[in-house]
């Protein structure tokens, strides 16, 4: 909502509408972002949004008009007149309203890349307002921004994070880096890191050498801002890092405040509000005399206002405030709970190792089991396996199972191709001499949702498909999921009793935490697998679990936290 009111601001400006109007849409998209009020539930009551520091009579109209149909009559009326991504050309640095209206005026341009190819041609120097040093200005912001509107996959940002933590506390003032922000909370992908640093050198009036220190780490190609305890800086992979040196005694407050999410930090504030403190990145601290009632640790803070303390990856205001407060969160899934891995590939189809190099890569991690689940021959381009070779491949899988001597038990399974209609790869003879039978989507991505739809749920009408291997087909940053209508995937799933897969791998991560919570909610049991192609693959368990845990699952919602008998007995029977 406050998206769109403050698109339409920018909107107006481009257009060089009144500035009276423009600063109306623009004060009500901040008076939407800051009430606390559940929009959607007062839309409709006029009356009630008007009550908004900000939203008077024909505002309030306007909400009800996005309420209702998603959007509003001025950003429609101003859409036929210019494109959306013009707002997009803001972003760019020294580039306003009347730049961004010249430009499309004298060269039609609506795009960065329409911008960057006009640069590129020599056109720009030609117009008014842009000289030759203003248009390489340009270019390079153009390639900056679009280093920075870049987000990154969780585990390159947790490995960098892990490097920086290593580096900053060899350096004697600093005891312990702790990252915050969406990186802590487990969020899919991340933005920018920041990390937050705590020790003797962190204290007030002495922190100016530990600052010295952050920026001398060797990895840096630019330093975007340094202050009196806070550092931002770029990476050579183009990640940006904020790293914030705090006392001891805030360290809790910074850390909560930091660790976001945005949505729940304001809830958080309100709460305290309510209660008579004020809550900042300093500490929690009474409204009336100042005086300080916690700052050192989140469950300090937390505590003092009556509330159970919250894991990180529940901060989306999704409801953890409330269930905090009435002691009913959700006893989280933990990386230890996992028992076993059920989808991984070998060197018989795209996999790098042998079967018993995996076996003893996971007996090593602690497995009970795990499920050999190679590529069937519809991907022919990497060697996938034919009803033949599926079936010799069973009896090495069997080989290899019977050579771990009960240490850890080895599944035949097989990851077997949906065909474009539907059907399975392999025959049911074959399937059927299977533990575990993962069907997935490798190819024609794009077909109607209405088409696959059908194409997957007459896939689950095989009665050898025990799994649904990751669903969406999407490629953080890099593929859209397919175009599906979950909620009935998942509605017969659950009558089906097929098991969704969460993928583990950090260019999947689907079924994403939201489908997640619909799945439980649905009654569909759930699996997460890594989808190992070698063996240190099997250590990306853990984003899989994060994801889980943003779900709100529990050990009992999943069922590679059971054993190897009692999880074959759920992928096999409606119970
Ligand atoms: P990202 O970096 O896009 O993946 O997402 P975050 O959540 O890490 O966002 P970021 O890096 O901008 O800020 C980290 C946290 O710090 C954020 O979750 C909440 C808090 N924070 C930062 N700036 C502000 C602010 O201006 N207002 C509020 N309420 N919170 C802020
Ligand atoms: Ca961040
Ligand atoms: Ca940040
Ligand atoms: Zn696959």
């Amino acid at each position: 909502m406050c998206r769109l009111l403050a698109e339409t601001a920018d909107l107006l400006e481009i257009s060089g509408g009144d500035s009276f109007r423009i600063r109306s849409y623009r004060n009500a998209a901040e008076a939407v972002e800051s009430t606390t009020l559940e929009l959607s539930a007062i839309a409709e009551d006029a009356k009630k949004l008007q009550e908004i520091p900000g939203i008077g009579k024909a505002m309030a109209a306007n909400l009800l008009a996005i309420e209702r149909t998603g959007t509003l009559p001025m950003r429609e009326e101003l859409l036929t007149k210019y494109k959306a991504t013009m707002l997009e050309l803001l972003r760019l640095p020294g580039m306003g309203p009347k730049s961004v209206n010249s430009l499309w005026q004298a060269l039609g341009i609506a795009d960065i890349d329409a911008l960057e190819a006009a640069i590129d041609a020599g056109k720009l120097e030609t117009l008014p307002r842009f000289g030759k040093k203003q248009a390489e200005k340009l270019k390079k912001g153009i390639a900056e921004y679009r280093r920075n509107s870049s987000r990154f996959h969780i585990d390159e940002a947790e490995l960098a994070a892990e490097k920086i933590a290593a580096y900053l506390t060899s350096f004697p003032g600093i005891n312990s880096v702790t990252p915050a922000g969406s990186l802590r909370r487990g969020r899919e992908t991340v933005g920018d890191i920041d990390l937050l640093a705590t020790g003797p050198g962190c204290e007030e009036n002495c922190v100016s050498s530990a600052v010295e220190y952050a920026v001398a780490y060797p990895p840096i190609v630019d330093i975007l801002a340094k202050g009196q305890n806070k550092v931002s800086f770029r990476l050579r992979n183009g990640l940006q890092v904020d790293v914030r040196l705090l006392p001891r005694a805030s360290y809790g407050a910074a850390l909560q405040y930091f660790t976001g999410s945005k949505t729940h930090n304001v809830a958080l504030r309100q709460r305290a509000l309510k209660q008579g403190y004020t809550l900042s990145e300093y500490a929690l601290a009474r409204l009336d005399d100042g005086s300080v009632v916690a700052g050192a640790t989140e469950v300090e803070i937390y505590a003092a206002l009556g509330l159970d303390w919250i894991a990180p990856e529940l901060r989306e205001n999704y409801g953890e405030l409330e269930a905090a407060a009435e002691h009913r969160l959700p006893e989280l899934i933990e990386p230890t709970d996992i028992r076993g891995d059920v989808h991984m590939h070998t060197d018989a189809s795209d996999g790098r190792n042998t079967i018993r190099a995996m076996a003893d890569a996971a007996l090593a991690r602690g497995y009970e089991y795990i499920a050999i689940t190679d590529h069937s021959k519809n991907l022919a381009m990497i060697n996938g396996l034919d009803d033949r070779r599926a079936l010799e491949h069973i009896v090495r899988i069997k080989q290899v199972d019977s050579e771990m001597e009960g240490r850890l038990r080895v599944l035949s399974g097989i990851e077997v191709d949906i065909l474009n209609n539907g059907e399975l790869d392999l025959s049911n003879d074959v399937l059927a001499q299977m533990d575990v039978v993962i069907g997935s989507v490798h190819s024609l991505f794009n077909q109607t949702e209405e088409q696959m739809t059908e194409r997957m749920l007459r896939a689950m009408e095989n009665p050898y498909l025990r799994i649904l291997g990751h669903p969406t087909g999407r490629l953080l940053l890099r593929r859209e999921p397919y175009k599906l209508n979950l909620p009935k995937i998942l509605r017969r799933a659950a009558e089906l009793g097929v098991t969704m897969e969460h993928n583990a791998y950090p260019d999947r991560l689907d079924l994403c935490d939201r489908d997640l919570r619909l799945a439980k909610e649905m009654g569909v049991r759930i699996v997460v697998n890594t989808d190992a192609h070698q063996i240190s693959h099997l250590e990306k368990m853990r984003f899989g679990v994060l994801q889980l845990r943003r779900a709100w699952l529990t050990k009992e919602d999943v069922l590679n936290t059971r054993d190897a008998s009692s999880l074959l007995a759920a992928l096999r029977t409606n119970a």
